[in-house]
C-alpha cells in the first residue's frame, strides 16, 4: 500500500461513560505497532472524556461536522468546536449518514471541504449499495461520489488562477488530509465482509481514478482504507492486500484487545 498504515474505530452512536471508559482503559493498557496511525471516532457527546483519558498515541475524530463556521444551525457541531476539544479528523459521507440520514454528495462535500479548509483532516467514505454492486456498477458509483468529494476541494482553494485550467486544479495540496474509506454497503455491520480480492479490486479501481483525475501523486500517497465488518480473524487477509492501506472498524472497535489486534495487522 501507499503511506503509513491507517486504522480508524467508529464508534457510531454506541457507548455509555462507563463502557467507554473501560474501553479507553483497554487501549491505553494494548500494545500497538508504531507505524499505524490510529484514530477512534466517539459520539460527540464523549470526545471530552475520550479526549481527557486516552493516550495521546490515539488521535480522535467526530462523526460530523457542519458545513461551514458555527452560529444559529440547532443541533450542529462546528469545526471550530470539534478543533477546540481536540479532534483532529471527522468522518465524513457514511453509509449510514448517506442511505438513513439522506446526506448527499453534494452536502458531503460541502463538509468535507470546510473541515479541510480549517485544517481538520477527512475520513471520506464511499461506497456501493448490493443493488448497484449487482447490477455492475460498483466503480460508476465509487467514482461519482469521489468526484463529488474532488469537485468540492478544487472549490475550497478557487482563489488561484489556475481554477480554469484542469476539472481539478488545486486539489493537490488539500489531498494530504484525506483518507479514502471504501466501505460496501453491503459489508457495513452485516458480517459479510468483501473478499481481500473484492475490495483490491475497488482500491486499485479509486487509485486509478485519482491518478487520472487528481494527480498520479495524489493516487500514490493517498491512504485507501477498507470498512466493513473488519475483524480481528479477517484483518490480515486484507492487510495483505497490495492497496489496502488500513481499516475503518465499526463494531470491532468497540472492543479493546480486538481493535488492537486489527492495529496490529499492518504488513
Ligand atoms: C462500516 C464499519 C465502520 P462495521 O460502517 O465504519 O462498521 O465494521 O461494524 O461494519
Amino acid at each position: 500500500g501507499s503511506g503509513k498504515f491507517f486504522v480508524g474505530g467508529n464508534w457510531k452512536c454506541n457507548g455509555t461513560k462507563d463502557s467507554i471508559s473501560k474501553l479507553i482503559t483497554d487501549l491505553n493498557s494494548s500494545t500497538l505497532e508504531s507505524d499505524v496511525d490510529v484514530v477512534v471516532a466517539p459520539p460527540f457527546v464523549y470526545i471530552d472524556q475520550v479526549k481527557n483519558s486516552l493516550s495521546d498515541r490515539i488521535e480522535i475524530a467526530a462523526q460530523n461536522s457542519w458545513t461551514g463556521k458555527g452560529g444559529a444551525f440547532t443541533g450542529e457541531i462546528s469545526v471550530e468546536q470539534l478543533k477546540d476539544i481536540g479532534c483532529k479528523w471527522v468522518v465524513l459521507g457514511h453509509s449510514e449518514r448517506r442511505h438513513i440520514i439522506g446526506e448527499n454528495d453534494q452536502f458531503i462535500g460541502k463538509k468535507a471541504a470546510y473541515a479541510l479548509s480549517e485544517g481538520l483532516g477527512v475520513i471520506a467514505c464511499i461506497g456501493e449499495l448490493l443493488e448497484e454492486r449487482e447490477a455492475g456498477k460498483t466503480s460508476d458509483v465509487c467514482f461519482q461520489q469521489l468526484k463529488a468529494y474532488a469537485g468540492k476541494f478544487t472549490r475550497a482553494h478557487k482563489h488561484t488562477h489556475t481554477y480554469f485550467l484542469s476539472p481539478f486544479p488545486d486539489a493537490v495540496p488539500s489531498w494530504d488530509k484525506i483518507v479514502v474509506a471504501y466501505e460496501p454497503v453491503w459489508a457495513i455491520g452485516t458480517g459479510k465482509v468483501a473478499t481481500p480480492e473484492q475490495a483490491q479490486e475497488v482500491h486499485v479501481a479509486i487509485r486509478d481514478w485519482l491518478s487520472k483525475n487528481v494527480s498520479a501523486e495524489v493516487a500514490s500517497k493517498t491512504r485507501i482504507i477498507y470498512g466493513g465488518s473488519v475483524n480481528g480473524s479477517n484483518c490480515a487477509e486484507l492487510a495483505k492486500q497490495e492497496d489496502i492501506d488500513g481499516f475503518l472498524v465499526g463494531g470491532a472497535s468497540l472492543k479493546g484487545p480486538e481493535f488492537a489486534t486489527i492495529i496490529n495487522s499492518v504488513t
